[in-house]
């Protein structure tokens, strides 16, 4: 009964260390950007598309525009994206723009970044 008790506990230890080093793959990291970081796009309507390492949850994902004096707006993410991409549309006047993203990956870490871009006349 002793030696059990003695490799359940050995059991439990491992499985709480491998519960904390996850791997770091498994984490949501930027792969590519439309627009892309320091970038430029024509004024119209853009499509946003924003790629990922790893699948992540559309619905508890985020995108934010911000524009040259600082106003903000939630941009929906298109439900049809790719697994690991977000996409979504806007259209946008001439300026310096921030697309703020706020990503959900499977492992249930959120991992959050900016892509600064320009919109610029026709
Ligand atoms: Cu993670």
């Amino acid at each position: 009964m002793k030696i059990v008790v003695s490799a359940l506990r050995q059991f439990i230890q491992i499985a709480i260390i491998a519960g904390w080093s996850h791997p770091a793959e498994a984490h949501a990291i930027l792969i590519s950007s439309t627009p892309s970081i320091q970038g430029t796009v024509v004024t119209g309507t853009i499509a946003f598309k924003i790629k990922y390492n790893s699948r992540i949850d559309h619905h508890r994902s985020r995108l934010t525009l911000s524009v040259d004096a600082g106003a903000k707006s939630t941009l929906a993410i298109n439900p049809g994206s790719p697994v690991d991409e977000i996409d979504a549309s806007a259209t946008l006047r001439p300026g310096h723009y921030s697309l703020r993203w706020q990503v959900l990956a499977v492992d249930g870490h959120i991992t959050r970044g900016d892509i600064p871009f320009t919109v610029t006349e026709k």
